[in-house]
């Protein structure tokens, strides 16, 4: 079950089931997207087909005629029977194939549904075309797959890999002496495989209590620093932006899903007290269940974040409806931050007019390109304007016999007057309430 970018399957065919709930631009939008992931994955898109049904619940979800259309593009490798009336349905127009530059269609190896289907579906259509299929679910879960980095990641992805997996297990004929072993009495390999997938799921599931544990003390340990979360679409620059505003080398790259853990850095130029900004994972329409629960912990640190930094590709004409995918997962996984800024991207995409028709539609958010160092400043300037709304300002007396200290308040909080008295410093500092409870507390004790 798992996609293999060998050099024999590499022709990717794509195909849109369009049902009267989603036709038209939608539907080609999501294609587009497909498209991407498919080639995130390193396969070549070499034609996509469109099929109208009336539902994606049908038992077989091409009609005859599209299957055979679509046979003829993939080599007849299959059995196609004559089975259900098919009703005719016209409400959208057929899609053109997009030719590819250099390879007949015909060699089109692995055939990749815009939707998700049934285990029993799947398997259908696999008979019927005799190629490698997909949907929708299967191809982001594998390019969650690889591009998970830390063992949290790989844990979670994993967990959603083998629940997607299992009911999609097929009786293997061979007689695979390994698999045979611990076969119990009257299992068949079916079975069998079908409990190790269990038995691995439960192990995996407490390897990850175990990590999610540890990520909390962390956590905590963060938890009195003001944290701002980039959150946003896949490819939609929250990385790019990290890596400007806190002038660090977190990877930024033009594929879908390249950040798929939460990464914590510093503000820069450095503030007193530090402001920490995390990076999280992108999100994309039709997010297989799975790992839209995955996500409850992946974006644990949105969930305990100040100020929510909603990144948007500006450019990308479908960047509301992506917005409303954010929204609805972060919704679903509970994180709602105390402040929310949105943040219309890749603006050197777009012309002076589309800018100012932006700012007319968003009047609250902020138009910037990660690539314009003058924007990432006025980024940088609003986060520390929010950070310090949230501080308070109090005047502390250090006795010189405590001088010290004062080191290490000018590390942790922002001294805004100095004066030096007889006998002791009057510092006047803003830091966050906890922080000062925490200095009284020790200035008390000593
Ligand atoms: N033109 C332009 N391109 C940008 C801008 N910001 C990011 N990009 C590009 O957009 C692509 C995606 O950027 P990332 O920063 O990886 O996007 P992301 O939101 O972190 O994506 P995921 O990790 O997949 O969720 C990269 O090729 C970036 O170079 C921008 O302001 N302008
Ligand atoms: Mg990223």
């Amino acid at each position: 079950m798992q996609l293999t970018a060998k050099p024999s399957l590499n022709n990717a065919l794509l195909i849109s089931v369009r049902t009267p709930e989603f036709r038209g631009a939608e539907a080609e939008e999501s294609l587009a997207e497909l498209a991407r992931l498919v080639t995130t994955l390193g396969f070549k898109v070499v034609g996509t087909q469109s099929q109208n049904q009336s539902s994606t619940k049908r038992v077989n979800v091409l009609g005859l005629g599209k299957l055979a259309e679509i046979a003829q593009l993939t080599g007849n490798k299959g059995i196609i029977e004559a089975a259900e009336e098919e009703e005719e349905l016209d409400y959208d127009q057929d899609f053109s194939t997009i030719p590819s530059d250099d390879l007949p269609l015909a060699c089109a190896d692995i055939v990749v549904f815009d939707c998700d289907l049934s285990p029993s579906q799947l398997r259908n259509v696999e008979n019927q075309l005799g190629v490698e299929v997909f949907d929708r679910t299967g191809v982001i879960i594998e390019i969650f797959s690889r591009h998970a980095r830390t063992k949290t990641a790989k844990l979670q992805v994993e967990i959603a890999r083998l629940n997607y997996v299992a009911p999609r297990l097929r009786e293997t004929s061979t007689g695979d002496k390994e698999h045979q072993m611990g076969k119990g009495a009257g299992e068949t390999t079916l079975e069998l495989n079908r409990r190790n997938v269990r038995d691995q799921l439960a192990e995996l599931k407490r390897q990850l209590v175990s990590v999610q544990e540890e990520m909390k003390g962390r956590r905590t340990q963060r938890s009195e620093h003001f944290c701002v979360a980039l959150v946003g679409y896949t490819n939609a620059g929250k990385s790019s932006m990290m890596r400007a505003i806190t002038g660090s080398e977190v990877e930024g790259e033009n594929k879908l899903f390249a950040t798929l853990d939460t990464t914590v850095r510093a503000l820069f130029p450095v503030t007193h007290p530090r402001i920490l900004v995390s990076d999280t994972v992108g999100f994309i329409k039709k997010l297989p269940h799975d790992l839209v629960a995955s996500f409850h912990s992946t974006l644990a640190e949105a969930h305990d974040a100040s100020l929510l930094l909603y990144v948007v590709d500006a450019s990308d004409p479908s960047f509301r409806k992506q917005l409303d995918v954010v929204n609805e997962v972060l919704e679903e996984v509970g994180v709602e931050g105390s402040k929310k800024l949105l943040i219309l991207n890749k603006s050197d995409q777009l012309t002076a007019e589309q800018q100012a028709e932006l700012m007319v539609e968003f009047p609250d958010a902020m138009l910037t390109s990660a690539r314009d160092p003058k924007d990432v400043a006025k980024l940088h300037e609003y986060i520390v304007g929010i950070a310090e709304q949230e501080m308070i300002e109090e005047e502390i007396i250090i006795p010189y016999t405590a001088k010290g200290i004062v080191g290490e308040i000018r590390n942790s909080m922002s001294v805004t007057k100095e004066e030096y008295e007889f006998d002791h410093i009057k510092l006047t500092v803003r830091s966050s309430a906890i922080d000062l409870a925490r200095l009284k507390k020790r200035m008390l004790e000593k």
